[in-house]
């Protein structure tokens, strides 16, 4: 019963009994995930595990013929075995493990007795190497200890990618010495909107990470065998660094912090000046996350105050460009530059393929499927999250006591039906371009981390199935699978959407979503599609 569904799992004869007296044993490259493993344990059996002998042993070990993320896992009635590739497939087999436990398994406290385990065995890898979420922390800022609790339950997924969508036009989150009113202004903002274009609430909002904060994050999902990608996003997306240094923008008059949604004007001028700052403000991100991939997003920059600036027409005249679409692949290059001088690797958004783009960069394509269809056939790397299938901020029934309608409907079948490979790229070579896919979880309107478990859960499982397991799907088996895996998720303490829809205080009554905007979103989708195939 475990997910994401392994490769292959076998029941044996026999049982595995659990208890304080067991020892978990691990050659040393392995201390590590044998201390997680114990530290996830100890408290559920009511005592220490130690690393000796005992009446029962947990051994962790290494195989050279697996790949790293692969293991084998088996459970016998003298002994349990994890074997993997390297330490992160020895990790994925201790998570299997501890989900052939009951549920009381996933809770801080003693279960009140010996805990039987089934005898088994798995053998088990991943489908994809780059196993995805996109947590939007600027739109709403996730408090640091929020931000721990997702990166465990992405490792409870075998997730393996946090994208960190740290900058916005409505904050931003992350401490940055040099410029100290990046967080002391652009952290802040004096009100939010409700729903998608519904009244303001007239109440503050805000937050940010310092930088003991993120090395905690990167280091805390580190143990849990996740990469964190930080994002800041440019030349779009920057109000709230604009707000904080005006000379960033292209404007005479002052900006707030921007308070609405949608794709805002503001954007970054392109200034010798501007480019440098950011550099700058990477050169402190680079320092922070050891990630070799780094997002400088690219998404939704609207040119109208491009195409209105003398500086900037004079900068395009200058640089030999056709246009602003020309402009901005530019700045992007610019940045890709930056990056691969410094031995990682640009990600950023499928707007980045319109007006030409530098060869190492990868490309998160998420207007549909068309964006990776371009760019793994113009042999890029690619990153799937269609906000088709895998943007979890849309709704997730049809039912009006769904909260803030937004976005087209993708229910849990939905999501379980994904396939990260496009359709179009399956059984042509650029489908091995596909290094994987990330769900979003874009927080417009997701302002509480009980909203963000609605949201998020159960999709995530099913995402967490389409990355990982072969690429058969069993909707039945799933189905049954995740009645023995919402118990897990509800030890541990997370609000998700029941099958039957939301609980009465999951709704939200008052906030706007209108058919018309239903209506509005599902035009907007079917546009971006048609535009990109064209
Ligand atoms: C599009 S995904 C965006 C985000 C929004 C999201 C809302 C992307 C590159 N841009 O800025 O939060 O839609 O669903």
């Amino acid at each position: 019963m475990i997910v994401p569904k392994p490769v292959r799992y076998e029941i044996r004869q026999g049982r595995f009994v659990l208890d304080r007296d067991t020892s978990v044993t691990a050659s040393p490259p392995l201390g590590e995930v044998a201390s997680w493993l114990r530290g996830e344990l100890s408290p559920v059996v009511g005592g220490e595990l130690l690393p000796g002998p005992g009446s029962g042993t947990i051994t962790l070990g290494l195989r050279d013929d697996l790949p790293p993320e692969a293991y084998r896992l088996s459970v016998a009635g003298d002994g349990v075995v994890i074997e993997g590739g390297g330490p992160a497939g020895v990790f994925y087999g201790a998570q299997s493990l501890r989900q052939l436990l009951p549920p009381a398994a996933f809770r801080k406290a003693s279960a009140g007795g010996p805990l039987v385990l089934p005898a088994v065995l798995i053998e088990d890898e991943p489908r994809f190497g780059w196993r995805g979420c996109i947590l939007d922390v600027a739109r709403h800022f996730m408090v640091k200890q929020d931000v721990l609790r997702f990166i465990d339950l992405m490792a409870l997924h075998k997730l393996n990618v946090l994208h960190l969508h740290l900058t916005d036009d409505q904050g931003w989150r992350v401490e940055i010495k040099r410029y100290p009113r990046l967080t002391e202004v652009g952290a802040w903002r004096k009100e939010s909107q409700t729903g998608w274009n519904g009244p303001m609430d007239g109440r503050p909002h805000g937050g940010y990470y310092t930088q003991d904060d993120i090395r905690e994050i990167v280091a805390y999902a580190a143990r849990r065998h996740i990469t964190v990608v930080p994002e800041i996003d440019l030349p779009g997306h920057t109000q709230a660094a604009i707000a904080a240094y005006p000379e960033l923008g292209n404007l005479d008059t002052p900006l707030e912090v921007r308070t609405t949604w949608g794709v805002g004007v503001n954007v970054l001028n392109v200034e010798e000046s501007t480019i440098a700052f950011f550099q700058n403000v990477f050169d402190e991100v680079l320092e922070l996350f050891p990630s070799p991939y780094v997002c400088v997003g690219g998404d939704e920059c609207r040119k109208d105050q491009w195409r209105d600036s003398p500086a900037a027409r004079r900068r395009i005249r200058e640089l030999g460009l056709r246009d602003e679409e020309e402009l901005q692949s530019w700045l992007i290059r610019r940045f890709d530059d930056y990056l691969a001088e410094r031995g990682r690797r640009l990600v950023g958004w499928d707007e980045i393929l319109e007006g030409g783009l530098a060869p190492g960069a990868v490309v998160a394509s998420w207007r549909g499927d068309l964006g990776a269809v371009s760019a793994a056939r113009a042999g890029h790397d690619v990153i799937t999250c269609p906000n088709t299938s895998v943007y979890f901020d849309y709704r997730q029934g049809t039912g009006e006591e769904e909260p803030v309608p937004f976005g087209t409907v993708l229910t849990l079948e939905d999501v379980y039906a994904f396939d990260p490979i496009p359709g179009e790229l399956r059984d042509d070579p650029a489908e091995a371009r596909v290094l994987g896919s990330q769900c979003g979880l874009w927080s417009e309107l997701i302002d509480s981390n009980r909203h963000m478990d609605y949201m998020a859960f159960p999709r995530v499982a099913a995402f967490a199935e389409t990355v990982w397991s072969p690429p058969a799907r069993d909707l039945a088996d799933f189905r049954l699978r995740l009645t023995a895996h919402l118990p897990r998720l509800a030890a541990v303490g997370v609000e998700y959407r029941p099958e039957s829809g939301p609980l009465p205080w999951q709704t939200r009554p008052g906030v706007p979503g209108r058919p018309e905007d239903r209506a509005r979103w599902q035009a907007k989708i079917d546009a971006w599609t048609s535009n990109i195939r064209s």
